[in-house]
This record gives C-alpha cells, sequence and structure tokens, in this order.
C-alpha cells in the first residue's frame, strides 16, 4: 500500500505557467502533501502559481533539468520520490501505479513507459523515432531493456539515487539514471503509463536534434565503464575495417594495374593493427570492469545484510564461498566457532 506522507513529488520546471498549478492541483487532489516545483529561474509565473497552488518551491542554483533533479533530492527528506514534468504530459491518476512496486519491496527505481498509451499528438514522430533508436541503442549497449529510458514519469527510492553517480546538466540525466541503474543493480521495472499531448498554449524545451545527439554521445561515453567492449571494440572494428578496405585497393593497383602504393599500405596496415589492439583492449577491459561488477554487488550485498543483521539481532551471510561456491550461514559458523574466538 502506497503511503503518501513518504513520498515527494518533485517536479522540474522551467517556463510552465500555462499547466503548473494543475499539474501540483492534480497530485494534491491525490493526497500528496510533499510536492517540490524546483525551478530553472522561469521568466513566466511558474513559481508565483506553484507556490499557490501548494507546492514548495525552490530555484535551483545552477542551469537545465539534469541539475535541477540532483539539487532537488538533496533537499528532500522523505525517502521516496515520484518525479513527474510540469507540462502535464504526465497523469497524477497513475502514481499509485507508479509507487506500488516500489512500497511492494519490487523495486528501487521505476520508469513509466509512455509508448504503452501515447496519446494522439503527444509526441512528434520525429522524437518517436529518435526515442526508439535511443532505446535500442541503450539495449544493446547496455544489455537491459527498459522500453522507454528517457520517460520523465519516474519513481525512486532517494538511498537508491545516492547509489548513481550522475552529472548531467540537462536532459541527459534520464539516460544517466538508467545506465547507471544498470550498473550499480538498482532494481529497476517498467510500468505502462499515459502520455499526454502538451497543451497548445505550453512550449517544449527540447531541442530535438541538440538534446538526441547528447543524449546518444552521452549512452556512448557511459559505455566507457559498463561495457568497455563495445566502447573500444566499435572504434577498432571500424579502424580495422578500413584498414581491410585499404589493403584491398592496394591489393587490387598491385595485381591487376603493377601499381604499387607504399603509403597507402601502411596507413591500412596501421589502421588493420590499430583496429586490432583496440577490440583486444575492449576486451581486456571488459573483463576487469565484469569482475569489478560483481565484486562491488557482492560487497553491497553483504553490507546490507551485515545491517539487516544488527537491526535484527540476527546476521546471516547468505553469501557463495569464495572457493568452494557453497552458501555459508554467518549465524551457524559463529555458532560452531569458539566463544573466545569469537569476540
Ligand atoms: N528546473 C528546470 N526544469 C527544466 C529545465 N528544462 C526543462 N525543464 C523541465 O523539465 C520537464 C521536461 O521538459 P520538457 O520540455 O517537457 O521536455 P520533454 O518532455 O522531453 O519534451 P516535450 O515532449 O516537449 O514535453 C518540464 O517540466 C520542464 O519544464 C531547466 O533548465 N530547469
Ligand atoms: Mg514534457
Amino acid at each position: 500500500m502506497v503511503d503518501v506522507e513518504k513520498v515527494c513529488v518533485l517536479v522540474p520546471t522551467y517556463n510552465e505557467a500555462a499547466t503548473i498549478q494543475s499539474v501540483v492541483e492534480g497530485f494534491k487532489e491525490q493526497g500528496f502533501e510533499h510536492i517540490l516545483v524546483m525551478d530553472g529561474g522561469s521568466s513566466d509565473d511558474t513559481q508565483q502559481l506553484a507556490a499557490d497552488a501548494g507546492a514548495r518551491v525552490e530555484e535551483q542554483s545552477g542551469s537545465g533539468k539534469g541539475q535541477a533533479v540532483r539539487e532537488a533530492v538533496t533537499l528532500i527528506s522523505q525517502p521516496v520520490v515520484l518525479m513527474a514534468d510540469g507540462d502535464s504530459t504526465y497523469r497524477a491518476d497513475e502514481a499509485e501505479r507508479m509507487l506500488a512496486p516500489i512500497f511492494d519491496g519490487e523495486a528501487e527505481h521505476v520508469i513509466g513507459d509512455r509508448f504503452a498509451n501515447m496519446q494522439p499528438g503527444a509526441m512528434t514522430r520525429l522524437n518517436r523515432f529518435g526515442n526508439r533508436m535511443i532505446n535500442r541503442a541503450f539495449g544493446f549497449i547496455h544489455g537491459q531493456r527498459l522500453t522507454d529510458i528517457l520517460s520523465g514519469y519516474r519513481a525512486f527510492t532517494t538511498e537508491s539515487f545516492q547509489r548513481l553517480s550522475l552529472s548531467a546538466q540537462g536532459f541527459g540525466i534520464e539516460t544517466e539514471m538508467a545506465v547507471e541503474c544498470v550498473k550499480h543493480d538498482v532494481r529497476t521495472v517498467v510500468v505502462p503509463i499515459t502520455y499526454e499531448p502538451r497543451p497548445d498554449e505550453s512550449e517544449t524545451n527540447l531541442r530535438p536534434f541538440r538534446d538526441g545527439g547528447n543524449i546518444i554521445l552521452r549512452l556512448y561515453q557511459m559505455a566507457k565503464t559498463n561495457n568497455p567492449l563495445f566502447y573500444f571494440g566499435s572504434i577498432g572494428v571500424l579502424s580495422g575495417f578500413v584498414g581491410v578496405l585499404l589493403a584491398a585497393y592496394v591489393g587490387y593497383a598491385w595485381v591487376f594495374n603493377g601499381v604499387a602504393h607504399d603509403v597507402l599500405a601502411l596507413a591500412g596496415g596501421v589502421a588493420l593493427l590499430f583496429g586490432l589492439q583496440l577490440v583486444m583492449f575492449g576486451v581486456l577491459s571488459d573483463l576487469i570492469v565484469t569482475s569489478n561488477q560483481r565484486q562491488q554487488n557482492r560487497l553491497r550485498r553483504i553490507s546490507e545484510q551485515l545491517e539487516k543483521g544488527e537491526e535484527t539481532g540476527v546476521t546471516t551471510l547468505n553469501e557463495p564461498h569464495l572457493e568452494t561456491g557453497e552458501r555459508v550461514d554467518a549465524a551457524e559458523a559463529s555458532e560452531a566457532t569458539p566463544p573466545e574466538q569469537n569476540q
């Protein structure tokens, strides 16, 4: 059962005077009392209208949606955050659906899938195409299908948010959150939601080509620590491909025309070797990252179990034994240990 007292609704806004009042009132009607509007210094009446509707209003110290979200979470004292846009494209009556997996203990991060019930006119064809490409690229690079990683309707625990290392200033924040959730093993679920069109009188802050380009670049940059085989390997394969093309041309010219292209042959050889080296480097980095992640997740699980043990007085380390792979029950292990050694 969702406990609204434990939830803060976070609404980042920039010039959303046309809609912010109805957004805040919508969440109030659903019983939410803690509503934080994090404004980016709107030049219209957004701040005043949000405050009049009963929200706490803060102005971010930097700029961009990403910076606003990161700063806002530091100001929130509730353990759960429900994040929505201020443009009335998400429905407050679907808040319960977003929060249920967190309160049921099923997830720490919830993404609302806008494609599940996209209303006509809610997303331009270009944005829909861009979103699909980005979701595919995310699945391919980061190995998890999250359906709609750029969705602005999200619910998460503040504890899990703090585990993520986020640095995006603008619209890259959703991408970063999705990648970091995979990286830090944050239990994430996707729930279907409705996506409404922006009312005619409100204006988008999104610039599809610039913001889309930044998001794709960020996805690629984040592959460095999440999927280094792709990060280095993709450039390696490209370089190797150029090398093979050059070698084929040089070979053809020599065999059929009797012309030797020394410089091109050298360049082709270098490109091929460089490509091969990058792929090898990617394979090695992948090994290191995988084993490092496994250890980190293991350490986190152990520390969670120890923390739980401190609360309940029973410590059970349900971890596979390093060498044998057998699970060790720490309660049993400490019983078997003579008391004088157990201090
Ligand atoms: N605080 C803050 N909020 C911002 C900033 N830029 C955008 N936002 C808010 O972030 C939310 C999402 O931005 P939108 O412009 O709706 O982006 P979008 O949903 O991807 O694009 P649309 O399809 O046009 O709605 C909205 O509530 C904006 O007001 C910013 O610089 N600072
Ligand atoms: Mg929007």
